[in-house]
């Protein structure tokens, strides 16, 4: 199989470390492409033009995060990353829900500031701002209540287990990592200050071996 992806995009990232995750880094060659010209490379592949794609050995193309990683959830059993079992679980999928709304307003503010200065409107880039600074609040919020519940020995455990942002690699935090991971390419989402507990999240999930070994190549 091959996974197409560019060096900035956060959902083919977040594809990778699906993949680190189930164990296929062996079955999966990584290929580094570039989007959005008249000749990408890619639009020999698929129309859309986007990343991920995921290509198949008998050459079925999978395009779009959440396809892509069902189907590399499904390669490896037990299934970790899909709502097949848990569909109901709303306590955990409306948080992933909200971290994927944070990675979806991100990009669009990150893809925002790279138009020529005069084509970027300030109006999206201001609402866009707003609403990363708003989710970064929440998440802040959400992992200071956690630690502080865990703390006095209350309900960490439960708090824990409905926000599943503590514990083995959920969509959640893949989500909310690869938000926090656009400061990379987006100076201006300086979203560590103040907010001490998201700092200390990052600092955890971005040692993990499937993060650390999904970075693109020559990024620090
Ligand atoms: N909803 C899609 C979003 C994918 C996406 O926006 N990919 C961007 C890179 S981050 C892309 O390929 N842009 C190139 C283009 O729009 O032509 C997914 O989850 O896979």
């Amino acid at each position: 199989m091959k996974l197409y992806g560019t060096l900035t995009s956060p959902y083919a990232r977040l594809t990778r470390i699906v993949m680190l995750e189930k164990g296929l880094g062996d079955r999966v060659e990584l290929v580094w492409t570039k989007t959005r010209m008249a000749d990408d490379p890619i639009l020999a592949i698929h129309p859309s033009g986007r990343v991920p794609v995921l290509i198949l050995d008998d050459g079925t193309v999978l395009e779009d995060t959440a396809l892509i990683v069902d189907y590399l959830d499904a390669l490896a059993a037990p299934a970790r990353f899909t709502h097949s079992a848990d569909r109901c679980d709303w306590a955990y999928r409306r948080i992933e829900g909200t971290a994927r709304a944070m990675l979806d307003g991100l990009a669009v503010w990150a893809r925002e500031v790279i138009r020529p200065m005069g084509e970027q409107s300030p109006g999206i880039i201001e609402h866009e701002a707003r609403r990363a600074f708003r989710l970064a609040d929440y998440f802040e919020g959400l992992l200071a209540k956690h630690r502080v519940a865990g703390a006095e020995g209350t309900t960490g455990a439960a708090g824990d287990k409905a926000s599943r942002l503590g514990g083995p690699l959920t969509m959640a935090q893949i989500f909310l990592f690869g938000s926090l991971d656009v400061e990379r390419r987006l100076p201006a989402f300086n979203w560590r200050d103040g907010r001490p507990s998201l700092v200390d999240w990052h600092a955890r999930v971005s040692e993990l071996p499937s993060v650390r070994g999904s970075r693109p190549p020559s990024s620090p």
